[in-house]
Formats: C-alpha cells, sequence, structure tokens
C-alpha cells in the first residue's frame, strides 16, 4: 500500500453561476445550480501514499510544507472522506503532495481543481468502497464529496461543459455535477486576463454568506437563475454562440450587482477588469464571437470561438494593467495519472 496515486483535474469558469448556499446546512449545498466549462491549461496535480509512520496526515505543495490554514483544509477533507456514512476505507495516514500550475486563489478556481484532485486521489489512496456491496464510488459520488470541499469542485470532476445540480434533498445526494455536452462537441477557448494574482481578500464563502445577509439583490439572483440555467443549456447544445454571450454575461453581471450591494461593499472588479470587459463588448461588436466572465476575483475571462482566440489574446494583451494572458481550450475530467508531471 506504499504506491503514490496521483490524480490530476482541471480548473473549471462558471458560465452561469454558482453564488450562495443553502441555509442550514453543512454539507456545502448550493442555492443554485452551475454551468461550467472546464480548462485544459489550468490544473491540479495531488499525490497521495500512504504513510504507516505518521500520526496525521501530511501536507506538502510542490514538497514544502504547506501553511498551516492549507493543512488545515486538506486534513478536514481526509477526515471526511474516512468517515462518510455507508464508506470504508484505510484508516491510515498519508502523505498529500499538491501543485497547480497556476496562481493560486486569485480567482482562477483553484480551490475547484484542488479538491477534485484530492478527492479522486483520495478515493484511489484510501481505497473508499460502499459498506453495502464493496463498490468503488462513482463519478456522481467523488462529485458530491468534492462539493463538500468546495462547491465548485464538484464540477472539476468532469470535463468539457458542465452542470452541478442545486438537488432539493437535504441529505445532498442529488446535488452533483453532470456532463451537458464534452469538449470536443462545441471545442471554444478561454483568453485569461490576468491583472492582480494576488490571493483575494474576501474568499468566496465568506462573500456568499454576506450577500445572503446583507443584499437586497440576493432573493432576486435566486429567483432568476433557473431560467439563465435553461438558455445556456439550451444555448451549449444549439451551439449558440449569440444566445450563450448573452445569458452569461447576464448571470456574471447580476452575480456581481448582488456582491456589491452588501454591507459593506464586496467588489472584486478593478480598472483593468473594467476595461477588459469594455474590450471583450466593442470586439463583439465588430464581428468577433467573445463574451466575457468574471468570479470572485479581478481577472477577466473572455469565452470565444478557438478561431478568434488569438485576436482576443492581443486585444487583451494590450490592456494597460494587464500582466499575463492564458489561452485555454476546453478540458477534460480528472484521472489518475501514471506519469505526474516533473
Ligand atoms: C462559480 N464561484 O460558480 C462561482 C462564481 C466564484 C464566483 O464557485 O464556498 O470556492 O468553497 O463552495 O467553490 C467559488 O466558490 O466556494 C465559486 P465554496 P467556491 O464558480
Amino acid at each position: 500500500m506504499n504506491d503514490t496515486i496521483t490524480a490530476r483535474a482541471h480548473s473549471n469558469i462558471a458560465l452561469i453561476k454558482y453564488w450562495g448556499k443553502r441555509a442550514h446546512s453543512n454539507l456545502n449545498l448550493p442555492a443554485v445550480g452551475s454551468i461550467s466549462v472546464t480548462l485544459d491549461a489550468l490544473f491540479t496535480e495531488t499525490s497521495m501514499s500512504i504513510d504507516p509512520t505518521l500520526t496525521a496526515d501530511r501536507v506538502t505543495i510542490d514538497k514544502r510544507a504547506a501553511p498551516e490554514d492549507f493543512s488545515r483544509k486538506v486534513c478536514a477533507h481526509l477526515n471526511l472522506l474516512r468517515t462518510m456514512p455507508e464508506w470504508h476505507g484505510t484508516q491510515a495516514f498519508t502523505h498529500v503532495d499538491t501543485r497547480n500550475n497556476f496562481p493560486t486563489a486569485a480567482g482562477l478556481a483553484s480551490s475547484a481543481s484542488g479538491f477534485a484532485a484530492l478527492t479522486l486521489a483520495a478515493s484511489h489512496c484510501l481505497d473508499l468502497r460502499s459498506t453495502k456491496e464493496n463498490a468503488l464510488p462513482s463519478i456522481q459520488h467523488l462529485s458530491q464529496w468534492a462539493r463538500m470541499g468546495s462547491g465548485s469542485a464538484a464540477r472539476s470532476l468532469l470535463g468539457g461543459f458542465v452542470e452541478l445540480h442545486r438537488g432539493e434533498k437535504s441529505d445532498g445526494s442529488d446535488c452533483f455535477a453532470e456532463p451537458l455536452a464534452t469538449a470536443a462537441h462545441w471545442p471554444l477557448s478561454m483568453v485569461i486576463a490576468i491583472s492582480d494574482a494576488r490571493p483575494k481578500p474576501v474568499g468566496s464563502t465568506r462573500g456568499m454568506n454576506l450577500c445572503a445577509e446583507t443584499s437586497p439583490y440576493y432573493r432576486p439572483w435566486l429567483e432568476n437563475h433557473p431560467a439563465d440555467l435553461h438558455e445556456a443549456r439550451s444555448a451549449i447544445l444549439h451551439k449558440d454562440f449569440d444566445r450563450l454571450s448573452a445569458v452569461v454575461e447576464h448571470s456574471c453581471m447580476k452575480m456581481h450587482a448582488c456582491m456589491m450591494a452588501t454591507t459593506p461593499a464586496l467588489v472584486y472588479f478593478q480598472g483593468p477588469s473594467i476595461d477588459a470587459m469594455h474590450t471583450v463588448v466593442s470586439l463583439r461588436r465588430s464581428g468577433v464571437p467573445v463574451c466575457f466572465t468574471m468570479d470572485a476575483g479581478p481577472q477577466l475571462k473572455a469565452l470565444c470561438t478557438t478561431a478568434a482566440a488569438d485576436t482576443v489574446r492581443t486585444a487583451l494583451s494590450a490592456i494597460p494593467g494587464i500582466r499575463s494572458v492564458i489561452v485555454s481550450a476546453l478540458g477534460n475530467e480528472a484521472y489518475i495519472t501514471d506519469s505526474p508531471s516533473p
């Protein structure tokens, strides 16, 4: 059992946003469903091995000791997996080493790829099986478990266009992600304009709670959400970029309006983010198939056709304050890799 298991999971960016949690639940259940695209260029790789000499799980980032709060989150997630009702696995402690190929906690969904990779690696390393049939976990189980670490992580186990269902049940058993369409169905690109790669001042969980408690736009945000999900599903299935653009930007701006109306105000936009939005809109007016979205950070993400990716990258790179630009194709589901990156 001393073999090392390595899982790779790609980051994802929501086209229809998850923002808000269902009240009175410690299962991290979202108040709304969401639709995302998985990104090929951004990923987390997590290696795990059982170490019988350890008295607690040991967590490193790129082979160096991890910060205490990071270690605590990883250990809590592993303990949650070890104590899942109706599942059993090895109780021995592990060494977890994880690395991202992109800036951590800067609105590039590092917790999404991180918890997805950790959940997949742990399910193998701890040999998790159902107590009833000794069956291995399905992708739906893994997605539910990853969600308990971070809501968006539920989506990073899958590739292409992914929907995370809100679900209705209080035990969260109907709250998991499913594929809507493969990356090959509609091979779009995501162009990410990075203006500030420092960790965000207000994390997502705290921001969501602040919205629910103080934003007058929180209730309308929840009420209008199902229509956006419906429109995005249909636009993706019909590969209708104009319809998808409209609903993607609408979902993003509604979420940010809700954030800005909190007390105190939660403003993730920075100057270059707003300049980049105007650039995207003017590119689209000139006939380039592109739209924008933004998350809980200042980075602007531009979704476009693959043919337009170069034009979009050049235009965003020219904006003062944009420090770097990453172009990504859509990526595939998380997997166990035999050959971790060096
Ligand atoms: C999303 N975000 O759908 C939305 C849009 C940010 C803005 O999911 O509290 O780190 O850990 O479940 O997954 C970021 O939130 O939140 C996020 P928790 P998570 O991608």
